[in-house]
């Protein structure tokens, strides 16, 4: 672990005794706040009036029941989470994440890397995340519908185009979307399409969105491999997971000529030397909603499944780990060091351990932080919004460009940053001093709020 610098310490250490028993949310503070010194250091006026206190320490946080009968008549009993983390830069703006895993904790760590990166992309949207510990596997239609309308039930008071937009996450896409917004609408009686983002085409949609933070992810890791003078073409990629943001990125580093070799689920991951077919892992995820294994009981030879383990015992040129937090260890960083990786993307959020980016920092292996990485989805649905904000439709192709834009943006930003501030190369660095230099430039004009 890095040193704190002395002024942060006290921070970081307040933010353990009031935020106890939440280690994700530590672990997201503790990065931010270890790229800090360096800013403080050069301008001591960033930590006056608790800036940094401040920031660390959500606007709103609501925690609610969300009652629901299931196919049976039965009631179950689920929470339900939203945490207004940062409305300084626009309206919180965060995905909704629908996970038997899912707590205040977790919520407040999303939340707060949300307030970063929603900053980098340039757009004018605060930070926010949601969700449920409620588990969607194995949940009828009926069902998923019945708990995600008694859960807008509750929300809709918190929520407004001008206040707080969310969108999906693990567990939420375009069905729980459509669903929710289905019954926001009935509650206020307004057609307010830019309250929710990750829409359907069919009623108010961007197009590009649900591709956006794969499309994105790819984008980011072309330009750290382009700044080395190479490319994805003939590349090994892993990616983890198999849901909305691990498709897509396959889909893009396919289209740049790079070779998937694995992906996975919960469950296990599966291998194919000959490259993934993606339209069979579409239709197992998509179509069908089946687990990963099936991949290699329908494509047959050539590929296999492993229960279990890890997925980056596989050998790859570039890793990008796209299904949750913590999902790549320091042991799996060592392995894929071992194998020779050369580049990391962070599709999902916090995936890497702290050791694990250690070790990848310390191998010289090129590494885009999350926040960073995954902007393309949430700056997407920041399109979405200028869209529905002016009863627009844009095309595909116009909506893929402006999101090149942004990452290829987004990329140079932290480069930048990271060599103004003595770290040559360190996305982390880069990423974590940007997106709080706008936060924080923010915040100071806004008065102690
Ligand atoms: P999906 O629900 O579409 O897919 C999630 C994938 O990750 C599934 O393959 C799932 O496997 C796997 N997974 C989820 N939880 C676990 C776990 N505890 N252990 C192992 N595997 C797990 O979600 P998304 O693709 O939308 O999200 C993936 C990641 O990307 C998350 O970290 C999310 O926060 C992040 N992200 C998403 C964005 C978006 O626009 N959707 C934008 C930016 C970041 P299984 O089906 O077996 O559970
Ligand atoms: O983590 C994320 O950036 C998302 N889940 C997308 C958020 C959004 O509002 O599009």
């Amino acid at each position: 672990m890095t040193k704190l610098d002395e002024k942060l310490e006290p921070i970081m250490a307040e933010v353990f005794r009031r935020n106890a028993a939440e280690p994700e949310f530590h672990q997201a503070v503790r990065e931010v706040l270890e790229s800090l010194g360096r800013v403080i250091a050069k301008r001591p006026d960033y930590a006056d009036d608790a800036l940094i206190e401040r920031i660390c320490e959500p606007e709103r946080q609501i925690i609610f029941r969300v009652p629901w009968q299931d196919d049976k008549g039965n009631v179950h009993i689920n929470r339900g989470f939203r945490v207004q983390f940062n409305s300084a830069l626009g309206p919180y703006k965060g995905g909704i994440r629908f996970h038997p895993s899912v707590n205040v904790g977790i919520i407040k760590f999303l939340g707060f890397e949300q307030t970063f990166k929603n900053a980098l992309t340039g757009l004018p949207i605060g930070g926010g995340k949601g969700g449920s510990d409620f588990d969607p596997k194995g949940r009828s239609d009926a069902e998923i519908m019945r708990f995600c309308q008694s859960f807008m039930t509750e929300l809709s008071r918190h929520l407004g185009e001008y206040t707080d937009v969310p969108a999906g996450d693990i567990g939420v896409g375009g069905r729980e979307i459509g669903y929710m917004f289905g019954q926001y609408k009935r509650l206020t009686n307004r057609y307010e399409a830019g309250v929710l983002t990750g829409k359907g085409l069919s009623y108010g949609g961007s197009r590009a969105r649900k591709e956006a933070t794969g499309y994105g992810n790819t984008y980011f890791v072309d330009s750290m491999l382009a700044s080395r003078g190479t490319s994805f073409d003939g590349k090994r990629v892993s990616v983890s997971g198999s849901g909305n943001v691990a498709i897509y990125t396959m889909e893009k580093v396919m289209s740049l000529g790079g070779r998937i070799v694995a992906c996975s689920d919960s469950n296990g991951y599966i291998v194919d030397e000959n490259g993934v077919d993606l339209d069979l892992v579409k239709e197992i995820k998509e179509v069908r909603r089946e687990r990963i294994s099936e991949y290699a009981r329908l494509r047959g030879t050539g590929s296999h499944y492993i229960a279990g383990g890890s997925i980056w015992d596989v050998a790859c040129d570039v890793a990008m780990p796209s299904a949750t937090q913590n999902e790549l260890t320091g042991k799996d960083a060592k392995m894929l060091v071992k194998n020779g990786v050369f580049a990391v993307g962070e599709g999902a959020n916090m995936p890497s351990t702290p050791d694990a980016i250690r070790i990848f920092q310390e191998a010289g292996v090129m590494f885009g932080p999350g926040k960073a990485a995954n902007a393309g989805g949430v700056a997407t649905s920041a399109l979405e919004m200028q869209q529905n904000a002016s009863r627009d439709s844009w095309t595909f192709e116009q909506t893929e460009a402006r999101l090149e834009t942004i990452m290829r943006n987004i990329h140079d930003t932290c480069a930048a940053t990271a060599d103004e501030y003595g770290a040559p190369g360190d996305y982390v660095l880069g990423a974590n001093i940007a997106g709080f230099v706008r936060v924080a430039e923010a915040m100071r004009a806004l008065g102690v709020i």
